[in-house]
């Protein structure tokens, strides 16, 4: 018994010795001292162990289990003070780092305006909505009263990508598919990527717009010139005023472009706003009637507003960028200045 007992501890020395990790280190721990482990299953043969014999056995099989348990107990401290210090050593942090040095980045000033527009909107109870931009003619200028072969269609050249697919040249696409799926009342703001084939220093082939829909009862261009006024007056200053000129798009009427007075020049005239003291920020309207139905809202209960801006041209204006290409060159000592 004696001898078996030597050969276990043995044995089970050398293979805690030899573990690498704590893992192996507690399947040792279950096949030598769990319920069915092997010291287990010799205190419990001790009950065949003749009397005169059990208390100098016992003694032995006691002072293997506690020879193994501290064994196992050394070896598994071992190990995790070996994978803590990996841990660390991995983790470190230089405290000598001079953060001076690190080059930390900046939002993007279109993504500033973005946010900022989408912060005001929401706190007026405005939803986000999105849409795709590879979009369907049917929800980029069918349901928006463009039928084919429309002439207005030639106010937003496309990319076409396909007999009925294209590039959304308008988030307007975004108004089509809620009211499409959605009953009134509908308030929602939708920012996105638009494209069109234009290239100059106040058109970019890609920019961004956000669309802004209000579908309710008793919706007037009165609202519409509220909120939008109350709109600039929290982009810009207080004492933003804001224009309406009659304009055309077919989706909306009465249409309209809305001009603020210009942020640099407070309306005196300057370089910003080429001397007119007024910069234009949007295209808004009233909801064409035609526009509700074909999108299945009655338009004999319901009415809408709705506008969309140009998110480039807005970071032009407030941050005074003379070209909109400038915000696409992503040249750092320009993004930097947006810290
Ligand atoms: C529209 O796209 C209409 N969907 C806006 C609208 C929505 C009207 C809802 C009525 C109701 P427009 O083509 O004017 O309108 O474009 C809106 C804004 O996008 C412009 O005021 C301008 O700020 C910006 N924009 C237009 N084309 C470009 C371009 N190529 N590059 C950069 N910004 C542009």
């Amino acid at each position: 018994m004696k001898e078996k007992i030597n050969q276990l501890i043995e044995q089970a020395t050398q293979r805690i010795k030899e573990s690498q990790d704590v893992n192996s280190i507690n399947d040792l721990k279950v096949q030598y001292l769990g319920k069915a482990g092997e010291i287990t299953a010799l205190l419990k043969g001790m009950k065949d162990v003749p009397n005169e014999q059990k208390p100098e056995i016992g003694k032995y099989v006691n002072k293997a289990r506690d020879t193994i348990t501290d064994l196992i107990q050394a070896k598994m401290n071992e190990l995790q003070q070996k994978a803590m210090n990996a841990k660390m050593m991995k983790e470190q942090i230089d405290i000598t780092y001079d953060e001076k040095d690190a080059t930390r980045g900046s939002l993007h000033p279109c993504t500033l305006v973005i946010d900022e527009v989408l912060d005001i909107f929401t706190g007026m109870g405005f939803t986000v909505a999105n849409g795709p931009e590879i979009e369907m003619d049917k929800f980029n200028f069918q349901l928006l009263n463009i039928p084919k072969d429309h002439p207005s269609r030639d106010m937003q050249d496309t990319f076409y990508a396909g007999e009925d697919l294209l590039l959304r040249t308008q988030t307007s696409a975004v108004q089509a598919r809620t009211m499409i799926n959605t009953k009134p009342p509908i308030k929602l703001v939708c920012p996105g990527k638009v494209y069109r084939p234009d290239y100059d220093a106040t058109h970019s082939p890609m920019f961004q717009q956000i669309e802004g829909l209000v579908v309710d009862k008793h919706v007037t261009l009165c609202d519409l010139k509220g909120l939008l006024e109350l709109f600039a007056q929290k982009l810009f200053n207080e004492k933003t005023k804001v224009r309406f000129r009659p304009s055309y798009f077919p989706f909306t009427e009465p249409s309209v472009e809305v001009d603020v007075t210009c942020s640099v020049c407070h309306g005196v005239g300057c370089r910003i706003c080429k001397g007119t003291g007024w910069i234009e920020i949007l295209g808004a309207g009233v909801v064409n009637p035609k526009v509700l139905d074909s999108c299945g809202i009655d338009s004999t209960k319901y009415s809408g507003l709705a506008f969309g801006l140009g998110v480039e041209r807005i970071a032009m204006i407030k941050y005074g960028i003379p070209d909109i290409r400038i915000l696409f060159e992503n040249d750092s000592r320009f993004l930097k200045s947006f810290k």
